[in-house]
Formats: C-alpha cells, structure tokens, sequence
C-alpha cells in the first residue's frame, strides 16, 4: 500500500498523471502551496518522492530540503531542472521519460523547418485577416499576370487588339455585324476595367501578397545540420532524409555508427547547413552553443530550429540577428525565460515561435505519465526502475 506515501508534484504538468498520482500516493501539489518553506518544513518527514518537468524539477535547496527523498522522477527526457550531483550524493534515484517522445518532438522540428521556409503561419495569418479574400483570388492572380505588360499598355496595342476581335467577330458572322460591334465594345469596357481595378490592387495586394509568397523558400534538398545526434537528434536526421536533405552533425564525440558528416565544431556545422537544428541535452557545455559565431556562421539565408531548450541559444543575439535579417528565419519551441518571449520576435515573419509543445500529444503525454507512474511503483516496491538516471 502507497497511499501513505508523500509526493511533491512540483508544478501543474498533465491532469492524467496528477489524478493518477493522486490515486496512489498522498500527492502535494507544490504550486498551490502559498508558503514554500513552512510547507517543506511542515511535510520534509513524509515526502520520499518529486516528481518535475522540463520547468519545474528538484533544486539543491529542494533536496536539501527534504531528507527522506528517495526519487525524483520527471516528466521529461531533459533532467537540467534537476541538481543530478546533489542527487547522486544523496543516493537518491532520477528517472526521465525517453524514446516515448522522440518521434512527436522530431516530428515538431520538421513541421518547424516547413512552417517557417513555407510561410505557414504568416499564411494562415494572411487568409484569415481577410486580405486574401479582399484582393480575391482570381484578381489576385491577374494582378501578377497582367500587371507587368499593363505598363506597356499603349494605345495603338488596344487597337490592334480591338481590330483583332473585330475581325473575328465579322468574319465569322457577317449578319450580326452590328451585334458583334456592340458586344465588342461591351466586353472591351468590362476588360479595361479589370485591368483597371487590377492597377488599383496592384498598388495594395502584391505589396501584402509579394510579402507573403515573394521569398517562400523550398524544404526538400536543403542541407540540416543537426546539434546532438542522440534518440531525437537520430529521429530528426531520418525524417530529413526522406526529404532529401544532406545531414551532418556536432557532438561531443563523432558517431561511428552513421554516415552523416561530422563537424568537431558547430561553427564549421553551421557554416556547412542551411538549417540548423538543436537537439542536445542542456549542461553546462552547451549552454549558449548556438551562440553570435554560430549565427553569423549560419549567415543570413540559414534557419535555426530549437526544440531543445531556450538556454542553447544566446537569445538577445538571435533576436538582434533575425530583427537585422542577419539571419534567414527560426523555428522555436523553446525560450530562454519561458514563457517569457522576447516582443522584438512578434512582428517578424521570419519566425514561427511555439509554447514548448515538442512532446504535446495525447499519446506521448500519456505514456510519459505511465511511465513516471511506473518508475516510482517499481522504486516503492523494490524493483528495478523503467528508465533510470541516477
Ligand atoms: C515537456 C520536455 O514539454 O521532455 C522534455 O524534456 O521538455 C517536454 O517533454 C515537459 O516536461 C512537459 O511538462
């Protein structure tokens, strides 16, 4: 029986795995606690579990804290929330959730690259702020087409043109000569017109259009270079080659056991793609690794997709690099002080920004659940744990 048992959740993180904690353990919810410390004080006897999150996971001043913490377990693959030396010492155990999430959060880095070269939100934001449809699709599109010889409208051209319609209407039916002349004129008035109005949009739309479709930017065949090749860094490398897309990689060592073209250095990484993703765990080395060098490296037409975590990039460089186009575009899922997002970002179309969704799916939501939920059951009954750390 482990309803006796005392469980810190640290923050609000998945409403299945809170009620199912709930269930087993006499669960804490740490972020309703008004007065922290006289809560820790008041509870440090009977708390032997944390369970954490990529926001939220057990500190030093925590496990200090509480002496009869056995396990931390998170509802994460990323563990920087987590003091992992302060654990060991104590002999307290760390468990995360891998390989469950993997493919979703790979999936979101190649959703990211496609949204941000194609334009996907900027697009969606065109149709519905109703622009599209104010131009009208059909306008829109002869706007591009005729605009350009429109310029080289004269006058004998629109008599040429008049005379060849003339023709073929009277040849064709000489008994409806008079006819043919009124419907000529007709449809020349309608026709000029249009290209009339075509003229008048053409000084609004193709500015909104030309910003929206002027530099969409083909996925297929571009070059990923990938920080990290680890379970998702791997996931990533595979779905980029089924479009076609060259890969290398930066780590701490070189992978004997892929193809894919390693740089010692992400600066060589970053001057050898077009879009670089960062997909390793944050420590001490690599924070800050995507930093003013690797950006400039990247260089203006490069795109840079974070599904890791805000810290791996220097975030005030990146903002001034996109905000001075000295980059081409970023795909992020992650920020340093999120949900902080820097403002500058807002009004660029040149990033596609996400609350930290990479692992946000019904499914993987609910098998990291079950698996925290396993790992602390096997650690409170004496057997092996699922997928341990520490
Ligand atoms: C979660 C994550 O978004 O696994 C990680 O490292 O960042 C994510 O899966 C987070 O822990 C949800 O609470």
């Amino acid at each position: 029986n482990m309803e006796s048992i005392g469980v810190l959740m640290a923050c609000p993180m998945n409403p299945y795995l809170e009620q199912e904690l709930d269930k087993r353990f006499t669960l804490h919810r740490f972020w309703k606690v008004p007065e922290k410390s006289t809560f820790l004080t008041t509870h440090c006897n009977s708390i032997r579990a944390v369970v954490g999150n990529a926001s939220s996971g057990a500190d030093a001043q925590m496990i200090e804290a509480l002496p009869k913490l056995e396990i931390v377990a998170s509802f994460s693959v990323g563990l920087d929330k987590i003091d992992l030396a302060k654990c060991k010492e104590k002999g307290i155990r760390v468990t995360n959730t891998p390989d469950v999430l993997t493919e979703d959060v790979a999936d979101l880095a190649i959703g990211l690259m496609l949204a941000v070269l194609r334009k996907l939100c900027e697009s969606d934001r065109y149709v519905r702020s109703g622009k599209w449809k104010k131009g009208s699709y059909m306008l829109t599109t002869k706007c591009f087409c005729v605009l350009d010889d429109f310029d080289e409208i004269s006058l004998s051209g629109l008599l040429l043109d008049f005379a060849e319609f003339v023709f073929l209407i009277t040849s064709q039916v000489i008994a409806l000569w008079v006819c043919g002349l009124l419907v000529a004129a007709l449809v020349y008035l309608v026709s000029f017109r249009s290209r009339k109005q075509a003229k008048e949009f053409g000084t609004v739309m193709p500015d909104d259009y030309a910003v929206i479709v002027a530099d969409f930017t083909s996925f297929t065949g571009k070059r990923v270079g990938i920080i990290g090749l680890g379970r998702i860094g791997m996931a990533i490398a595979k779905r980029a080659e089924a479009f076609s897309c060259p890969i290398s990689y930066h780590s701490r060592t070189e992978k004997t056991e892929t193809k894919y073209k390693y740089y010692p250095s992400v600066v060589e990484l970053a001057a050898n793609c077009d879009i670089l993703v960062v997909a390793c765990s944050l420590t001490e080395e690599t924070r800050h690794i995507v930093n003013r060098k690797v950006i400039d490296a990247l260089g203006a037409k490069g795109v840079l997709i974070n599904i890791g975590r805000g810290p791996h990039v220097d975030e005030p460089e990146l903002v001034s690099a996109l905000v001075e186009r000295r980059i081409g575009g970023a795909g992020l899922d992650v920020f340093e002080h999120e949900p902080e997002v820097p403002e500058e970002l807002f009004g660029l179309d040149n990033v596609v920004l996400l609350p930290h969704v990479g692992s946000g799916t019904v499914e993987t939501r609910k098998a990291m659940a079950d698996l925290v939920l396993g790992n602390l059951e096997a650690h409170f009954m004496n057997k092996p744990l699922l997928t341990p750390v520490v």
